[in-house]
């Protein structure tokens, strides 16, 4: 039998194509010397660094399964995965930030846009030139989207947007708006439009207080009057799985993507605990933490086979967004219990910013909540294997 590998037990990266590790390995050096040296004060001062958008633009992490017509590298699932899970080993803020730009806003204008929709925002967008945001939760629909409130009236030349989204990352500091709303031309059906920074009625101020994810910016978008083009209404697609279809790629990038975060906090505590000693010996050296040990490791490893196997089934056509559901949902859940544990083994450390996994813990409270929160994903599991609807 072969020697084992403690830190790749069920070897993710021998299951890897040559372009899939180089993608991976590319993104894990810009985390490890453009990110990991800010995150401290960002995340203690909630500090804004637009400008990071445009390195991950400059280093092609942004929109990388779009084409390479458009400004994208063409590539796989898994390899977004793989560069969700190097951009949250740092923290789920940035991944947050990649994660809206490439899924929820690039992948609907080239899905459901036109060619001259696609010329104009794609290319900046993968530059990272353009920074992007994505308004379907509301302060009154937010597991529920279909509740939403927001309209798009007909006029003769386009469309009037009015509502209000919440909760929405990047949103103050976006140039590009995806918004979904109700349109009285289409039945009123759930549509997309794109609408742009500095449109009469369009402002997008700054939620306060976040407690989690405080190096990604969230807020708010207020529509008052909007007045569009036909030019920016998306036009091929109608209904809740046109947002839906973005949050499929968007919840798979995620699952990955904690799973950066766990490994991170894991590695800390493993070092922590080789490095500490109480009663005469290191910590890592009693019963209690190598099963706290055992418990992250195996976690880690059947959650990135899991992703791998997801993202295997993207590539390929099978996965159904259930399947997105059950690792969106184990992964965060998972990873959440890993950070928290973490913490608990750095002892009085574990509190402080330096030690990095109290803030690992607090991001994934968000990601726990965002993209569907885990008992919604719970809800989508059970109705899909008792055919019973139990959210209404
Ligand atoms: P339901 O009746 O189930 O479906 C309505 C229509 O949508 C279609 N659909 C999907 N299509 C593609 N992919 C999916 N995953 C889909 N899920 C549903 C469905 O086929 C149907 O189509 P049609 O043609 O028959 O009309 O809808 P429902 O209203 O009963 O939905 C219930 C529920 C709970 C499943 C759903 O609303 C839900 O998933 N809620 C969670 C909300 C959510 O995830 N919000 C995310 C907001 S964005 C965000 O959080 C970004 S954070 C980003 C970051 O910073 O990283
Ligand atoms: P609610 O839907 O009110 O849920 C509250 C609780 O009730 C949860 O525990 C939930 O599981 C439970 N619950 C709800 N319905 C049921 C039910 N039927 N049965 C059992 N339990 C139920 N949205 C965007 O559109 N774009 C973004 O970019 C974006 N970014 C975000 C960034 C951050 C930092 C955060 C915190 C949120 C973001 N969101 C975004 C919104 C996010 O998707 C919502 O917060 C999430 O979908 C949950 O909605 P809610 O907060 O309204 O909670």
């Amino acid at each position: 039998l072969a020697e084992f590998n403690w830190e790749d037990p069920l070897g993710l990266a021998e299951q890897l194509s040559e372009d899939e590790r180089m993608i991976s390995g590319a993104a894990a050096s810009y985390a490890a010397d453009k990110l990991a040296p800010r995150i401290d004060k960002m995340y203690l001062e909630e500090g804004v660094v637009p400008e990071i958008f445009a390195e991950m633009g400059e280093m092609g992490l942004l929109g990388i399964t779009i084409p390479e017509e458009w400004g994208g590298l063409g590539a796989g699932y898994v390899s977004y995965g793989l560069v969700a899970r190097e951009i949250e080993r740092i923290d789920s803020g940035y991944r947050s930030m990649m994660s809206v730009q490439s899924s929820l806003v690039m992948y609907p204008i080239n899905a459901y846009g036109t060619d001259a929709q696609r010329k104009k925002y794609l290319p900046g967008l993968a530059a990272g030139t353009l920074i992007g945001c994505f308004g379907l939760t509301e302060p009154e629909a937010g597991s529920d989207p279909a509740g939403m409130k927001t309209t798009a009236t007909k006029t003769d030349d386009g469309y009037v947007l009015n509502g209000a989204k919440m909760w929405i990352s990047n949103s103050p500091i976006a140039d590009v708006f995806v918004i979904w709303a109700k349109s009285n031309a289409h039945g009123g059906k759930i549509k997309g439009f794109i609408l742009e920074k500095g449109m009469p009625g369009l402002s997008a101020p700054k939620i306060e207080g976040k407690l989690s994810l405080r190096a990604s910016i969230t807020g708010e978008i207020v529509m008052d009057k909007v007045e569009v083009g036909e030019d920016a209404l998306l036009p091929e697609v109608e209904g809740l799985k046109g947002p839906f279809g973005c949050l499929n790629r968007a919840r798979f990038g995620i699952a990955w993507g904690v799973m950066g975060a766990a490994e991170d906090s894991w590695r800390r505590s493993r070092q922590y605990g080789l490095d500490r000693r109480q009663f005469g010996k290191p910590i890592a050296q009693t019963q209690l933490f190598q099963k706290k040990l055992a418990d992250m490791q195996t976690e880690i490893a059947l959650g990135l086979q899991a992703a791998l196997q997801v993202g295997r089934m993207l590539e390929n056509g099978t996965a159904a967004p259930e399947a997105i559901s059950l690792i969106k949902r184990n992964n965060c859940g998972k990873a959440l219990d890993i950070t928290r544990m973490a913490r608990d083994m750095l002892g009085g450390n574990g509190i402080v910013a330096e030690y990095g996994v109290i803030r690992h813990a607090q991001n994934l409270e968000t990601v726990n909540t965002y993209e569907g929160t885990h008992d919604i994903h719970a809800l989508i599991l059970g109705r899909a294997q008792t055919g019973l609807q139990a959210f209404a």
